[in-house]
């Protein structure tokens, strides 16, 4: 058969409306509401989510979505609202009931909207400081399905969510950046519209969002911004600036500028500061003046219009904004060494991915075709050996029907080629969690985790994960230190000795490219290349659509200084395989220095 294969577009358009039926669902839920509305917007947001066609098309085609499973008369129209518009009228009246202090309590990781009823009801919390309170009371712990370590996890993240000095994960403000810049470019007299600071230099997380405009009309740009419908708060407002906050918190500094200062001021607002301040260094040392209007020598303005124009009359190539941190990056560009980072193009396949849709063979190919749209041309389907919540261990049986089951799915694929993989975890001594002579002789690679004892001393988790890689089926470590962006710091061991051993023994590390991780993060994926491990980039996709993951992965391998060729999965699948071949000790390493301290038992062919 023909499985559908979804599109990024698709994908992308699919998932909104996916969202606004999940967010109605949680929100009616805090409520109280019916149950059975509740699992209506749930079954509905899952029917779109799944389905391999674009709703927005269907709708512009006229088709009748109520033909759907899980959608009736009412949902149907709720679908054409929100791909007209983005959102639905029930959805935008529930946010305005919902005190907002709960909303922020729906936000902590952990909380769901029925936690939020029951310590609404019980307990009368209804904000942030109302659960903190709570918390410290002990009086969390006394609820139904709470006790005292569910306790103490809430408190640990109430208090680290009021600390924070409210920074935002990169991928979660880049739909906004997107819809804003539109909106921008849209407006008459505009020439360009473009995101500059921290999000265009693709750091993990941004304190906010600088956008930059050039027209002859700045007025009608400032009016524009400030008339947006996320728009909550505004807090300055000039000619040619303004700032403003958006309902989630998040806040827009926006300047105007004309035409020919384009390029020196894209190049201010961008930073980063650091960086600013060594050119301008640099420039003084000419001779020369740099500020957002221009390089100047004396009174004469001598570029400004492109950032190229800028670097240039400095006697310098133009720098990627990834690199622009003063971290070298400006020694590089004198001595012509600056590095020539990967794209996302360059990434031929993905390496952790897991097929969860429960469609059997139908659920590999869908994900194949995902790839295939995506251009890659290998993925590896990781077959998890202790399931997630708890659900058994995967059996030398269950493993054989699922090779035979990705096999099957090759037969009839080309263009992509489906790899098997096994994620395994870490034991707290540094064993594989692996069944007693299992037979991996059927399996390409062998993905190893640590899953529990993040907070191990520093020198136990460093033994724990050199051990780990001793195993001569070790392929790759995923997300190495664990950290999950602004709830949870990098477990703390060794990393340095630990991309050592990985290279010595001809393993690599991951680059897990998930929103909520981004771990190895840009300073560890710089040491992986200075030490000469390769970094495998991967989406750990667990729907066809968490593919475009890899865009985030890319960036932050950018900010690393990585080059396609520090970079595993820009290979060529025959040279892959040579490499994964050689990780799992089916040839003998290239560059094998350490010798193992204890290898584990294991079975080939
Ligand atoms: P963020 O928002 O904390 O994630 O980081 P950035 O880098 O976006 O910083 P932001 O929004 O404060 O300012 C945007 C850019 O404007 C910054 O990267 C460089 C430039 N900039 C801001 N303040 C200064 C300054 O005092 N001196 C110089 N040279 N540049 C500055
Ligand atoms: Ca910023
Ligand atoms: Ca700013």
């Amino acid at each position: 058969m023909n499985a559908a294969a979804p599109s990024e577009a698709v994908a992308d358009g699919n998932q909104r409306v996916a969202a606004v039926f999940d967010e109605i669902a949680d929100l009616l839920e805090v409520q109280g509401g019916n149950a059975f509305r509740v699992a209506a917007y749930r079954n509905a947001s899952r029917t779109v989510r799944n389905l391999g066609r674009n709703v927005s098309d269907m709708v512009h085609a006229g088709e009748h979505l109520d033909a759907l499973r899980g959608i009736g008369k009412d949902l149907a129209g709720k679908i054409a609202e929100i791909v007209a518009s983005g959102t639905c009228a029930q959805l935008e009246a529930l946010r305005h009931e919902m005190p907002p202090g709960l909303a922020e309590l729906l936000q902590l990781p952990g909380v769901g909207p029925r936690r939020v009823q029951t310590l609404h009801d019980q307990l009368g919390v209804a904000s942030l400081p109302d659960l903190r309170d709570a918390a410290e009371q002990g009086r969390i712990r006394a609820l139904r399905g709470f006790g005292p370590a569910a306790e103490k996890r809430l408190l640990q993240a109430v208090q680290q969510q009021l600390r924070r000095d409210r920074r935002f994960a990169l991928p979660s403000v880049a739909d906004t950046v997107a819809l804003l810049l539109s909106g921008l470019q849209a407006v008459p007299g505009v020439k360009r519209a473009v995101a500059a600071g921290s999000f265009r230099r693709q750091r993990d997380t941004v304190g906010d969002v600088d956008l930059l405009v050039t027209t002859h009309a700045p007025v009608a740009v400032i009016e524009a911004l400030a008339s947006y419908s996320g728009v909550t708060r505004v807090l300055a407002q000039g000619s040619t600036r303004s700032s403003v906050v958006l309902a989630n918190g998040l806040q827009v500094d926006l300047r105007v500028v004309p035409p020919a200062s384009f390029g020196a001021a894209w190049l201010y607002f961008t930073g980063s500061k650091a960086h600013n301040i060594a050119l301008r260094r640099i420039a003084q040392d000419a001779g020369l003046k740099l500020n957002e209007y221009g390089l100047y020598r004396g009174g004469e303005r001598v570029a400004g219009e492109t950032e190229d124009s800028v670097y240039e009359a400095l006697g310098l190539p133009w720098i990627e904004p990834e690199l622009r941190e003063d971290r070298g990056e400006l020694e590089a560009a004198r001595a012509g060494t600056l590095p020539k980072l990967l794209q996302e193009v360059d990434l031929r396949g993905d390496l952790h991915v897991h097929d969860d849709s429960g469609l059997g063979d139908v659920g590999l190919r869908m994900l194949a075709q995902a790839a295939i749209a995506r251009k890659l041309r290998y993925l590896a389907i990781t077959e998890r050996v202790r399931p997630a919540g708890g659900l058994g261990t995967l059996d030398a049986a269950a493993l054989a029907r699922r090779l035979a089951a990705i096999d099957a799915a090759n037969e009839g694929l080309a263009g992509c080629t489906l790899l098997k993989a096994i994620e395994v975890e870490i034991l707290e001594d540094g064993r594989l969690d692996l069944p007693a002579r299992m037979d991996l002789s059927g399996v390409d690679l062998v993905i190893g985790t640590v899953a529990r004892e993040l907070e191990l001393p520093a020198a136990k988790q460093t033994d724990r994960l050199l051990r780990a890689m001793d195993h001569p089926a070790f392929t790759i470590l995923a997300h190495p230190t664990n950290r999950l962006l602004l709830e949870r710091g990098p477990s703390a061991f060794n990393l340095e000795r630990v991309l050592r051993h990985a290279r010595d023994r001809g393993c690599f590390v991951e680059l897990d490219a998930q929103p909520q991780r981004l771990d190895l993060d840009d300073i560890a994926c710089r040491m992986a290349r200075d030490i000469g491990v390769l970094v495998s980039i991967s989406s750990v996709a667990r729907t066809p659509a968490e593919l475009a993951n890899l865009r985030w992965g890319a960036g932050q391998a950018r900010r690393g200084w990585l080059e396609a060729s520090h970079v595993l999965n820009t290979r060529p699948l025959p040279e892959l395989r040579r490499l994964l071949a050689a990780a799992m000790g089916r040839r003998p390493p290239v560059a094998a220095k350490a010798a193992p301290s204890s290898r584990q038992e294991i079975i080939h062919g």
